[in-house]
């Protein structure tokens, strides 16, 4: 089951249901009117089940506008999960090499803070390059949604760009290369009631285009993160409390050359094969 967060022509947000026909279903009719509460009940799936079977008003998906999946959660994101990314950190920095080396094997995982709920677009809005940075790119993560108690209750997309000159430079500049305007994108819809088994079965895929053309074309699967999801969570988890819950990125598996960098207007397609489609387009911030 998905869920989203769109926009009605007031511009009021309401929590929706996607069905089998791609309509989605109003939930505030039923009074749910944000996601984080919802996120809360334990028999999520049923609850939902119940209020699929509801006479409630319902809008085509293609004439909604969407809105990012989150409310007032924090988005954080883990980082050198995959083989790939700590290969590509270490080509990026020798600097830094050894610090990326370590933590790929360390009990305790790299998790940063990425952005607050109000920095992050949903689909179809721009993403952000620094301009100050030459050297950009996307990486498309399997995000982690998680309530107030710590349990993952659902999937999403995710893009956490990244300046990959400026963290190469110094690891100290990893919060300029990472946090910026624009620099999260997540969405389109929360996937509920899976199992990490089974969203270890999906693809992530990552295509760039420039002026209509595919300038990069890339996947891995889920299976290639290193580190369970529980434990990803726990470690986030662990001395801080999010009442309002949490997003957390799992880091990226799909990494363009080195010699690749986005450039303004550049298309950039995230898809994850349990989920949906993010696409956003670049722009100079
Ligand atoms: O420390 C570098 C960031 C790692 C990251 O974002 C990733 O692996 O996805
Ligand atoms: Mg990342």
């Amino acid at each position: 089951m998905k869920l989203c967060r769109f926009e009605d022509p007031r511009r009021l947000a309401h929590i929706g249901l996607l069905l089998e026909d791609d309509s989605v279903l109003d939930l505030s009719a039923e009074g749910v009117d944000r996601l984080s509460p919802l996120l809360e009940v334990d028999e999520l799936v049923g609850q939902l089940a119940g209020l699929a079977g509801k006479n409630l008003p319902s809008y085509k998906l293609s004439e909604v506008r969407l809105l990012p999946p989150v409310e007032r959660q924090e988005v954080w994101a883990a980082g050198v999960t995959y083989l790939r990314s700590k290969k590509a950190r270490m080509e990026e920095s020798d600097f830094s090499a050894t610090a990326y080396d370590r933590v790929y094997d360390a009990p305790r995982p790299e998790i940063f803070f990425k952005a607050l709920p109000e920095k992050v677009v949903g689909a179809g809005e721009a993403v952000g390059i620094r301009k100050d940075s030459k050297w950009n790119v996307p990486e498309p993560e399997l995000a982690l949604v998680i309530n107030s108690r710590g349990q993952i209750v659902g999937y999403t997309i995710g893009n956490d760009m990244s300046s990959r000159d400026i963290e190469g430079e110094n690891l100290l500049y990893l919060p300029q290369a990472k946090i910026y305007n624009r620099s999260c994108a997540l969405g389109p819809f929360i996937r509920v009631g899976v199992s990490e088994s089974e969203a270890r079965t999906w693809t992530v895929a990552l295509r760039i285009s420039r002026e209509g053309v595919v300038v990069f074309d890339g996947q891995t699967s889920v299976a290639n993160i290193k580190r369970p999801f529980g434990e990803l969570a726990e470690y986030l988890f662990r001395s801080q409390s999010f009442p309002h819950g949490a997003v957390l990125l799992t880091g990226t598996g799909v990494v363009p050359a080195n010699d690749f960098t986005l450039l303004p207007k550049d298309f950039v397609r995230i898809g994850i094969s349990g989920i949906g489609v993010l696409e956003n387009q670049v722009e100079e911030v």
